[in-house]
């Protein structure tokens, strides 16, 4: 029995956030695994809209401390009206990317649906990485590594402004969850901002069950969940195919587990699914296991029992 709206896939195909190419065949790598027969096979109703179409990735160095930002700008810009108008439909949006700066758009749409529908909006972010960098913060200029800063109002106004108020979220909406990776400076500033991160050693000391125990704490029936699963969040060993590896992320049976107990929450609203990076897998393996780990977030168990 599903209890889940229309769902419709957005391919998103750009890996201009990021600081490997090859994300941009996230999209199809994602279809290649069959992502709209398993969950049509769960009895969901499923669009796929196809692909946006945005600006080539020029491949530049850092101009004032982003690159590409004119570019990143667009596609997000895309992004979020084609977020936005299926949310509008009472669909299910899953943004199917491409590199991780594409959720300053998706969440900039989820955010301002949200407000208009008088509903709180908890985010869980599912990743190695902070993405909380700023253009004097970040060691490389990717703005891959800074949508969460850019939504919660630091970054250019291109992108924090993107949805036309600043900021699009507030930094207590936000639960992450894997964390393992963090730059110097970008620590301090999580920590100012009071970023709730459960990452890799809270997980090694209470385990994966207490960290999504607290971090889904306080959702109640006027609570839109919006997950945003960068794939480079699982261990590096079960998804090899993704731009920026961090070793002693969650295996299997953890990243199992947190997606399953996001399902029984009943409250997912909408989905990214980015990082993909085909060019880095071995035979669409990581493709694979992520579309098995989305089919759980729409309600695959194995729990046996009850
Ligand atoms: N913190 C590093 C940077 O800002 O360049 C690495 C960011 C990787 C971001 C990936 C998408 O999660
Ligand atoms: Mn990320
Ligand atoms: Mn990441
Ligand atoms: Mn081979």
């Amino acid at each position: 029995m599903n209890r889940f709206p229309p769902i419709s896939l957005i391919g998103v195909p750009t890996d201009i956030g990021a600081g490997h190419r090859g994300a941009l065949m996230g999209p199809d790598a994602l279809r290649v695994a069959d992502i709209d027969k398993v969950l049509r096979a769960r009895g969901l109703e499923v669009a796929d809209r196809g692909n946006l179409s945005g600006p080539v990735n020029p491949w530049l160095p850092p101009e004032d401390g982003y690159r590409h930002l004119d570019g990143v700008i667009e596609w997000n810009r895309l992004t979020m009206e084609a977020v936005y108008a299926e949310l509008s439909e009472g669909r299910l949006p899953i943004m199917m990317g491409g590199d991780h700066c594409l959720a300053t758009g998706s969440i900039t749409a989820v955010a301002r649906y949200c407000r208009e529908q008088g509903r709180k909006l908890r985010i869980l972010w599912l990743d190695a990485h902070t993405d909380f960098n700023t253009s004097e913060l970040t060691p490389s200029g990717n703005i891959h590594g800074m949508p969460v800063a850019c939504l919660c109002g630091h970054g250019p106004k291109g992108l924090t402004e993107l949805g036309g108020s600043k900021p699009a979220i507030d930094p207590s909406m936000v639960r992450q969850i894997g964390i393992r990776s963090v730059d110097e400076g970008e620590k301090k500033f999580v920590h100012e901002a009071g970023l709730e991160v459960y990452d890799m050693r809270y997980i090694d000391e209470f385990g994966m069950k207490r960290a999504m125990e607290e971090a889904l704490t306080g959702l109640d029936k006027n609570t839109h969940l919006h997950v945003s699963f960068d794939v480079d969040f699982l261990d590096p060993s079960i998804a090899p195919g993704v731009g920026t590896t961090v070793q002693g992320g969650p295996n299997y049976r953890e990243a199992q587990l947190c997606m399953e107990m996001i399902a029984d929450t009943g409250r997912m609203g909408s989905l990214d699914v980015v990082e993909l990076n085909p060019a880095y897998d071995d035979h669409n393996r990581t493709a694979e296991v992520a579309v098995d780990l989305v089919e759980s977030l729409f309600g695959k168990s194995t729990l046996i029992r009850g």
